[in-house]
C-alpha cells in the first residue's frame, strides 16, 4: 500500500513538473511570437515613416502653404509666414485658348517652378465672356481644375477694362466660381483687371463691394485683388478708403520699360499705409506689350517685390510675336517646350523663378 501511494506520489511529481517545463516552453513561444510581431509593428511604423517623408519631400506649394490670407500689407500662410508667389498669366482666353490646358499648367509648375498661374478671361472685346459665356467659363474651369490638380494657387481673373458697365454679369461669374471652387484654397479672385481713368470711391469700391458680398456667400476666407484706376496702378488712392473685408490685396500692374519710380512711389504709399498689393500683371517690355526689354528696370523691379514680399504674375503665357509672350510663335498648348520655344521675356522669367521659388 506504502508502495503503491509513493509510486503514485513520484509519478505525480514527474506530471506536474512535465506540465510546468510545458507551460514555459508553451510561454516562451507566445513571448517570442509577441515580440516577433512586436518586431514586424515596429517595422511597418519605420516603413509609414519613411513613406511620410518622401511624401513632404514631394509636397506642394499648395500644401505647404495652405490657406492664404492677408495681414497688414503681407499675404500669409497657413502658419502665418508672409509668403511670395511667382508665376504666369495666360493671355485673354479667347485669343489665346489653346493654353488653356492642364498641360500648359503642368508645364508650368513642373519645368518653371510656378506657384501660380492666372487665367484672364476675356469679357467684353470680341468673342469674350459676354458673347460666349459658356465656352469662356469652360476654359477657366479647365485651368482652375488643373492648377488644384497640380497644386499651386490660381487666379481668377475677370479680364476687363469696363468691368463696372457689366456688373450683374460679373457677380453671376464670381458667384458660380465661389460655389465651385470656394473650398479649394487655391483659388485667388480677381475681380476687375484694369479699370480706366474712373474714380475709386464712387466706382470702383462699390463695383468690387458688390461683387465681394456675391463671393462671401460661398467662400469667406480666399484672397481677393481689386483692380485699382488707370490700368491697376493707383494703389495709392485706396489708403483711408480700403475695403473691409480681412482677406483683400489691391492690384498693381508694371510693365518695367515705360513703368519705374513713378509707380513704386505709388506702391510705397500704399505698403506704409498696410496695403497689401498684389502684381498679378507685369510685363517686362512696354506697357503696350511689345517694344524693347529694359532688363535693369525688370530687375529693380524683381528686388522691390521681394524686398516687400509682393507676389507676381508674368504676361503672359501667348505665341504672338510680340515681344511680352513668352514663347515663340507656334509653341503648343500642351507645355513640353524647349529652351529655344522661349523668348527672351519667357527666358528671363522662368531663369527668375527657376532662381526664387520653392521647388516642389
Ligand atoms: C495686350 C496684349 C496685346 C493685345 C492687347 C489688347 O499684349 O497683344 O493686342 O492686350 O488690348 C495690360 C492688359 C493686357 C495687355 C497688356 C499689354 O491687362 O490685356 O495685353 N497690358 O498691353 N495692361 C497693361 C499692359
Amino acid at each position: 500500500m506504502k508502495k503503491t501511494l509513493f509510486k503514485t506520489i513520484f509519478l505525480y511529481s514527474i506530471f506536474i513538473i512535465s506540465c510546468s517545463t510545458n507551460e514555459e516552453i508553451i510561454n516562451d513561444t507566445i513571448e517570442e511570437e509577441n515580440q516577433e510581431e512586436v518586431v514586424t509593428e515596429e517595422d511597418t511604423q519605420v516603413e509609414e515613416q519613411t513613406e511620410e517623408e518622401t511624401t513632404n519631400n514631394t509636397t506642394t506649394v499648395v500644401e505647404a502653404y495652405g490657406q492664404l490670407s492677408v495681414s497688414d500689407n503681407k499675404i500669409i500662410d497657413q502658419n502665418n509666414n508672409a509668403i511670395q508667389l511667382r508665376g504666369m498669366s495666360l493671355f485673354w482666353s479667347q485669343w489665346m485658348e489653346q493654353f488653356y490646358t492642364s498641360g500648359t499648367v503642368n508645364w508650368l509648375q513642373s519645368d518653371w517652378n510656378a506657384t501660380i498661374v492666372r487665367a484672364s478671361m476675356g469679357v467684353e472685346d470680341s468673342d469674350g465672356y459676354l458673347s460666349n459665356p459658356e465656352s469662356e467659363k469652360a476654359k477657366v474651369f479647365t485651368v482652375i481644375d488643373a492648377a488644384i490638380e497640380a497644386g499651386i494657387y490660381v487666379i481668377v481673373d475677370w479680364h476687363s477694362h469696363y468691368a463696372h458697365d457689366h456688373l450683374e454679369e460679373a457677380k453671376d461669374f464670381f458667384s458660380e466660381v465661389a460655389q465651385k471652387y470656394g473650398n479649394y484654397p487655391n483659388i485667388i479672385y480677381e475681380t476687375y483687371n484694369e479699370p480706366l481713368d474712373v474714380s475709386w470711391v464712387d466706382v470702383l469700391k462699390p463695383y468690387h463691394e458688390s461683387v465681394i458680398t456675391e463671393i462671401r456667400k460661398y467662400d469667406s476666407n480666399n484672397i481677393i485683388v481689386c483692380g485699382t484706376r488707370t490700368w491697376s496702378q493707383r494703389v495709392d488712392e485706396v489708403v483711408g478708403n480700403e475695403i473691409n473685408d480681412d482677406n483683400i490685396a489691391y492690384t498693381l500692374h508694371y510693365y518695367a520699360s515705360t513703368h519705374k519710380d513713378d509707380l513704386r512711389a505709388y506702391a510705397t504709399t500704399a505698403i506704409n499705409n498696410n496695403i497689401a498689393i498684389f502684381v498679378t500683371e507685369f510685363g517686362v517690355t512696354e506697357a503696350s506689350g511689345g517694344g524693347y526689354i529694359d532688363v535693369d528696370s525688370a530687375n529693380t523691379w524683381w528686388s522691390f517685390l521681394d524686398e516687400n514680399d509682393i507676389s507676381w504674375c508674368n504676361w503672359s503665357i501667348a505665341d504672338k510675336d510680340e515681344s511680352s509672350a513668352a514663347l515663340t510663335p507656334g509653341a503648343n498648348g500642351e507645355g513640353n517646350w524647349s529652351e529655344s520655344e522661349l523668348t527672351t521675356s519667357g527666358s528671363m522669367v522662368r531663369t527668375e523663378m527657376l532662381a526664387k521659388n520653392p521647388t516642389y
